[in-house]
């Protein structure tokens, strides 16, 4: 049965009509109280969410709605490696790879934890090398650039770490990531980067992605235009990656290779050997500490209850507002530079994990499922598009995230940082009235132009500090919110079938593109873009 004809869902549409008269400064009016019940700690992890239009009834029949779907023991049966992803039939099993006290995980009958932890051991291993300077390029120099060749699932979690924990890396050596299928990405990142002292670790879990491989061979000639030698490949190049036959036929040896398996969906992967740039970059240990840190998140999840369970928690407010108010989006706002890809890591995240339509039980859905995310970094984003969300006519729950203690301290900076995100919150929540104006002898004209409606929600996530492990623990907070959705909306939330049409669709336009008189069956738009471009082009660039 779909969610929308359950009682839970409707009991929820039923006290949406109260709930449209929810006054934020009424509620907070009403009850002096009401920060303190609507809020939690966790570690070090603070969440407020008094500020959203909830009352302890609409939670009541919020948590409700997440009993009613045995949303814990779906979890539980994700970190024990039930074939929960249906539609390619695999386990979900994200959660080993930072199962820290080893606690045995069985798939088809087997414990997987002894391959986490050698791959996990080869990883240390090669990041000390390239840490310590052990490990050294064909021409005998010690390597200074890594540079991370993937995309998608490949890419976001290493970038997005990698920069979240820039203040933790060894300052030596140079990171950079290279996705897009532009050369200009490969060109200049490698511009005045000198091959000997450069690593390539080619991220890739089917190591068949078409942007990843031709970035890939670009970098192999690109090194070889220098070192003139194929065994320089060894010394220069290491894979990430589920695929041993395709790695090994692109030259890296099997010892060079870094496995990881199936059952780690690609968004998922940051904790398998698609870390591995991360691990150099920060060191071993600060990465067991990300890996600790998700793991608290993982266990929190499994064993709090509902009413004191953080994901859980802000998965079914964005529920509230995504299925009850029509949200169509919703923003993460981090108050800190070094989260600057924060967003965008979680747009996959959420975007392609319950950006579905279609159940798990086969059926349509009649419902809304994923959200819209996007997001900068505070305080750009207020003299950017901020104004839209404080006085535009959309909707928009924002989550801001900021932490206590500075990892930078200077001057009042971070006092200044933190003014904006309180304030933010509380401008948003109770705005402010004509009347308000009015004492303050605002002219006629600009009343209505000056008013703030207020009422629009937002959870504040307020942490000690950026660490690695609560790094970790604020990644995992996210995953599992979109788990829990993803549980309630009955979606496939593993797999990502609407990347596929695109890819085969490209696959054959581009051998039109490279052919000479290629026969244009597309409708005319496609045929005449095709066309365009092949008349524009020099004619001996095509066979
Ligand atoms: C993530 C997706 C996708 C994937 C990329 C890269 O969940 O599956 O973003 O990570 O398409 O795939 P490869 O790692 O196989 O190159």
């Amino acid at each position: 049965m779909l969610i929308s004809k359950t009682s839970a869902w409707k009991n929820l549409q039923e006290h949406k009509t109260k709930a449209e008269k929810f006054s934020l400064y009424q509620l907070f009016s009403e009850d002096p109280q009401r920060a303190k019940t609507l809020s939690l700690q966790f570690n070090d992890i603070f969440l407020d969410y008094s500020k959203n239009l909830v009352t302890s009834e609409t939670m009541a029949l919020l948590f409700n709605l997440a009993k009613n779907v045995d949303v814990q023991i779906k979890a539980k049966a994700m970190f024990k490696g039930e074939k929960i992803n249906l539609t390619e039939n695999r386990a979900v099993l994200h959660t080993a790879l930072r199962n820290i006290k080893n606690i045995p995980v069985e798939l088809d009958g087997q414990n997987i934890m002894p391959e986490i932890l050698a791959v996990r051991k080869h990883m240390h291993t090669f990041s000390t090398q390239i840490r310590n300077g052990e490990w050294r390029g064909f021409t005998g120099k010690r390597i200074k650039n890594i540079i991370n060749i993937g995309i998608g699932g490949s890419d976001l979690g290493p970038v997005m770490a990698y920069e979240a924990l820039k203040a933790y890396a060894d300052k030596n050596l140079i990171f950079k990531f290279v996705s897009n299928i532009d050369s200009t990405h490969l060109v200049e990142t490698t511009r005045d980067l000198n091959p000997e002292e450069t690593l390539f670790i080619i991220a890739s879990k089917t190591f068949t992605t078409e942007e990843t491989i031709t970035n890939a061979l670009s970098a192999r000639q690109w090194l070889l235009k220098k070192l003139k030698d194929e065994k320089a490949i060894a010394h220069h190049f290491v894979a990430l990656s589920t695929n041993t036959e395709k790695v090994k036929e692109f030259g890296i040896a099997e010892s060079n290779m870094f496995q990881f398996w199936d059952f780690v969906g690609g968004r998922y992967s940051l904790t398998s050997a698609i870390g591995l740039s991360l691990m150099i970059a920060i060191g071993p240990d600060n990465f067991d500490q990300l890996l600790a840190g998700f793991n608290a998140m993982d266990q929190h999840f499994l064993k709090a209850p509902i009413e004191k369970n953080m994901p859980i928690i802000l998965a079914l407010l964005g529920i509230w507002y995504n299925n009850f108010y029509a949200a169509q989006t919703y923003a993460i706002l981090p108050y800190e530079q070094y989260l600057h890809r924060f967003p965008a890591y979680l747009q996959q995240l959420d975007m392609e994990s319950n950006g579905k339509s279609v159940t798990l039980n086969d059926e349509w859905v009649d419902y809304q499922t994923g959200p819209i995310l996007w997001g900068e970094p505070g305080t750009n984003g207020q003299h950017a598009f901020y104004q839209l969300i404080h006085q535009g006519r959309k909707m928009i729950p924002c989550d801001f995230i900021a932490f206590i203690h500075a990892l930078n301290p200077l001057g009042d900076h971070h006092e200044k940082l933190l003014a904006n995100v309180f304030a933010q919150t509380e401008a948003l929540a109770f705005g402010k009235t004509k009347e308000q104006l009015e004492t303050e002898h605002v002219s006629t004209n600009l009343l209505n132009h000056k008013t703030f409606l207020g009422n629009r929600p937002t959870n504040t996530i307020l942490i000690d500090q950026l660490t690695p492990f609560s790094l970790g623990e604020l990644i995992a907070l996210y995953e599992h919110k979109v788990f829990v959705q993803g549980v309630i909306w009955n979606v496939d939330s593993f797999d990502q079938w609407g990347v596929e049409l695109g890819k085969v669709l490209a696959k054959n336009i581009l051998t039109e593109l490279k052919t000479k008189n290629a026969d244009l069956t597309h409708d005319s738009s496609t045929n005449q873009l095709i066309a365009k471009f092949k008349t524009q082009k020099p004619k001996e660039e095509l066979t």
